[in-house]
Order: C-alpha cells, then structure tokens, then sequence
C-alpha cells in the first residue's frame, strides 16, 4: 500500500555553513547528490537553495537553473522547489531570480519575521508580486508560515491573487524571532487552515522531534534538513540530509505512516 506522507528535504538553505555541519552541500553537483540521497532516504520534494562555490548564497537564475538541471539527472522523480526567500537582506527582484529555473513549486511567505539578528521581510506588496511571478511562470506556491498573523496574511493574499485552492502551506516554527517549535502551536496553526487545504511543518533546531511528532500525528507532511536542522542528536552533526530523513521516516513508522510514491506525492500536492 502507498503511504501518504511527503517529506521535503531542505538540503543547504541559505545559512547553514559548514561550520556547523561539514556535509552541508554548495555546488550544483554537491547538492544534486545530496537531493538523490535524499530521495532515497524517502524524501520526496527538494527545497532548493543555490550557493556559490564558496557557499554564498545566490539567487541568480543561471546558477538557480544548473543546479535544479543538476537535481533532475541525480533524482528525476523529486519535486523541485525552489526558495524565493533567499537569504536576509535579498532585494525582491534578486529573490524572484528563483523562478528562471523552471521549478515545480516555489516558496511564497506570508509576513515580516524577526529571523534571528535579522528582519525576513515580506510586506503584502511583496506577497502580491510574489504571487503574480509564480502564477506567471506556471509554478504551484507553498504558503510559508513563520507566524500565528502568517495565516491571516496568506487569507488576504488568497483573497486578492488567484491562487488555487486548495493551496499548500509549510508551517515553520522555532525561528528565533517567528512562532515557538511545540506541539501545541502545530495543533493550532494546521487547525486554522482552510478546509482542503495540504501542509507540511518545519520543526528548526532542537524543535524538531516535537515539531515532526506532532505534524505527522494530525496528518501533515514533514520538512526537515540541513537548513532546518544541523544534528541528529544533540551534539551530532548529520553526515547528510539523508540522516535526517531517515529520522523521519522511523517516527512516521512508528504512528502508522509512510513516504508515498513519487506519482503518489505529486496528486497529494496537486502537481498533476
Ligand atoms: N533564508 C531565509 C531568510 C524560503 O526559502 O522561502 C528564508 C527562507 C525561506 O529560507
Ligand atoms: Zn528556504
């Protein structure tokens, strides 16, 4: 029987160094083995950052198209999608340089964040052209949540953009400075989506297994990764993406879940 979970892999983001993680990938090619690894480790879609060689993140779009062109040869069943977040400080024109790629999904958050010593800012003019660029370039958003008033904002942007619905949210918590990784705030925010709708959470740091556990419990999907987390243990970095995901998996298990098919995770998020 095919399962019904998703699980995206944030394979490098655009903060984590090596510092804190040796197997933190930058190139296209270093990235392209970490998303097969992934898949194969049961995750389903790749959250895409790209970084220059030296690990600088970048949105520009040719390096943006090798490595979701990387991506695709190493693991052609995969979702690709790509981040319009960027990295802090990214003008919006910069953050849109994703979408040249020609991805699947793209991300679309729905608010300013404090995000650690920094402000993520995303002003609902920024959410409207987002929008817009996505619809434009054929390409299904997922709503991103760092926030309680992110709902709020993501029904007003569904109010002005024609999006369709159902749309895909991925509820992340435990950024310094947006919502609180626990189980709680899980239960609350998946319950104020609309009906129909299909999400995922992000549990970062330490907020993972509280954050996961409780996802999968009330039905959602799960992201995780080496944007999102360093260490598979407290004090043990993860030697991949794949150690990871294979954390999820054995949860997942353990309450009755399974990753789907690839075909299976395409109709599940509306991709066919
Ligand atoms: N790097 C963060 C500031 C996204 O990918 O859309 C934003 C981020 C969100 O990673
Ligand atoms: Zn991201």
């Amino acid at each position: 029987m095919s399962g019904d979970l998703v699980i995206t892999a944030a394979l490098c983001g655009a903060e984590t160094t090596r510092d804190q993680a040796p197997g933190v990938p930058y190139t296209p090619a270093e990235i392209a083995a970490e998303a097969r690894r992934a898949f194969d480790a049961g995750a389903r879609m790749a959250h895409v950052h790209a970084r220059w060689d030296d690990g600088t993140p970048t949105q520009d779009a040719g390096r943006y198209t090798e490595t979701v062109q990387a991506i695709r040869e190493a693991a052609p069943e995969l979702i690709v999608q790509v981040s319009t977040g960027g990295a802090i400080g990214m003008t919006a024109e910069e953050r849109l340089g994703s979408l040249a790629a020609g991805p699947d999904m793209a991300t679309l958050t729905c608010g300013t964040v404090n995000f650690g010593r920094g402000v993520f800012e995303n002003p609902a003019p920024l959410m409207l052209e987002f929008a817009h660029a996505q619809l434009a370039a054929g390409v299904r958003p997922e709503l991103e949540i760092f926030d309680a008033g992110h709902l709020d904002n993501a029904a007003w942007l569904a109010a002005k953009a024609p999006l369709e619905a159902p749309l895909h949210y991925d509820l992340v918590l435990g950024v310094p400075g947006g919502i609180a990784g626990t189980p709680q705030n899980v239960v609350m925010l998946s319950d104020r989506l609309p009906r129909g709708s299909t999400w995922s959470a992000t549990g970062i740091g330490r907020s993972f297994l509280s954050v996961t556990t409780a996802a999968l419990a009330c039905g959602g999907h799960v992201r995780c990764g080496f944007e999102d987390q360093v260490e598979v243990e407290p004090g043990v970095p993860a030697g991949s993406n794949a150690d990871l995901i294979e954390r999820v998996v054995a949860i997942a298990k353990l309450l009755g879940r399974e990753p789907a098919t690839p075909g299976r995770a395409r109709e599940l998020l509306g991709l066919t």
